[in-house]
């Protein structure tokens, strides 16, 4: 079957709502086309995107780099499994710990996926370097968390639509208040079967809640003293879009990746996807040292697309290209352009109470309860007005645009989104 490119919004969400299950409630678009910061609807209308498909499109949509190195490499070879080696992924595995500069990579295809796998390893270092007695091992995670949607994940969620009726719940997590460095000594003091912290150096399904600047180093620096791995789920916040190439590297202003220790909470174990591939394609991977990944042997843990020569080649690519169009400098740039002129906004509006976030990761809170609708509103509004974001927790609404925006352009993006916000002044 060919689809059709004549197809009308309303057909294709016609469409949607009859075969497809109701798992989401998307804003009424249909989008055909991407290009840079652009997305284009099947009636031709041009947006901007200012979700970046929750920062996987870091790198823009439609890289021309990217989307050829993809090209190239699905005519090829495209997947093996890990039976056999095939001839990138070694290379792919040089070229990201040297990027990132751990010791091993262990690759996998979506966020939870390396989640999960973060949590096994955590769980069997626990078991293996800690001394832990087997079933015991416990993981300290944050309230208000988002780490993706397997069973396990969810357990330890605490947001009900995505965690209710979904049960039995997998145990061995233990909840702690986020940026909340006294709470999480007091779990670690308490509980001698911690194996790892897992937290998200910005929350982003919160509402991009920010923590205070030094809450990353305070938990590394106690995860060190109590013996317990420091794990940062950077799949939302890494890759450039917090205006460093890793939210954990903190304020450092390097270009790409160094190690200075003033700033930088280096991760026992880091996660990455989303912008991991720049959104071609789905890769996901775990990073660690030699004592932590070694204690994944054969046959323990693994999927038969995790590795595969596709999404080396894209991820290999996608990296490249935030290195050479220093893509995290740009949204530091951009991304304190954004805050300074939605700030001057808020200071004589009433439907705005405050923008936040960090790079080009920013929210702003509407002045309306969470069950309100006035978020949604302004979002469908923003879209009349050609650009597409998308509200969280009812009364915050994300800005996440592609990073290769340049300073005209969001320049002309503030103008959109504060001459709709006029219109919902009381
Ligand atoms: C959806 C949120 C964003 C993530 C972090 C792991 C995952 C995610 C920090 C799992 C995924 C996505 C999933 C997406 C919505 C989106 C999201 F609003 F739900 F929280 F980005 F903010 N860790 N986040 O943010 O990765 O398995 O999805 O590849 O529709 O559920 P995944």
């Amino acid at each position: 079957m060919t689809t059709l490119d004549q197809v009308t919004s309303q057909e294709a969400i016609a469409l949607e709502d009859k075969h497809g299950a109701h798992n989401y409630h998307p804003l009424p678009v249909v989008l055909k086309r991407g290009e840079g910061v652009y997305v284009w609807d099947v009636e031709d209308k041009k947006y901007y995107d200012f979700l970046s498909a929750y920062s996987a499109v870091n790198q823009g949509h439609c890289h021309p780099a990217i989307v050829n190195a993809m090209n190239k490499q699905a005519e090829t070879l495209t997947l093996t499994s890990r039976a056999f080696h095939n001839n990138v992924l070694g290379q792919y595995e040089a070229y990201a710990t040297e990027y990132f500069k751990f010791d091993k990579l262990l690759p996998m295809n979506t966020g939870a996926e390396a989640v999960e796998t973060a949590i096994k390893i955590a769980r069997k270092w626990a078991y293996e370097k800690k001394g832990v007695k087997e079933q015991d091992a416990q993981i300290i995670v944050c309230e208000n968390n988002f780490h993706g949607r397997t069973t396990t994940i969810i357990s330890f969620s605490n947001d009900e639509g995505a965690r209710k009726n979904f049960g039995p719940y997998t145990p061995g997590f233990i909840k702690i208040p986020y940026d909340d460095p006294k709470a999480l000594e007091r779990a670690l003091i308490e509980n001698h079967n911690i194996a790892g912290f897992l937290v998200e150096p910005i929350q982003g399904e919160a509402g991009v809640y920010t923590p205070s600047d030094d809450f990353m180093k305070q938990a590394k620096a106690l995860c060190n003293e109590h013996n317990v791995l420091f794990i940062a789920d950077e799949i939302q916040t890494g890759i450039a879009r917090t205006g460093a190439l890793l939210a954990v590297c903190g304020n450092c202003t390097c270009e790409g990746h160094c190690e200075r220790q003033e700033t930088y909470s280096r991760p026992d174990i880091l996660i990455l996807g989303k912008a991991l591939s720049g959104g071609a394609y789905p890769v996901s991977a775990v990073l660690a040292d030699d004592e932590v990944m070694h204690v994944i042997k054969p046959g323990q843990h693994g999927s038969t697309f995790g590795g595969n020569p596709v999404a080396g080649a894209v991820a290999m690519a996608a990296l490249d290209v935030v290195k050479d169009e220093k893509l995290a400098q740009n949204a530091r740039k951009l991304g304190e352009l954004f805050r300074a002129e939605l700030n001057k906004f808020i200071e004589g509006s009433s439907i705005v109470k405050l923008v936040r976030g960090r790079g080009l990761l920013n929210a702003i809170v509407i002045n309306d309860s969470e069950d309100s609708s006035t978020a949604w509103d302004i979002c469908v509004a923003l879209k009349e007005n050609g650009l597409l974001a998308k509200p969280t927790h009812g009364n915050i609404i994300r800005f996440a645009p592609p990073l290769v925006m340049n300073e005209e352009q969001l320049l002309d993006c503030v103008s959109i989104i504060t001459k709709t916000l006029r219109d919902f002044e009381k």
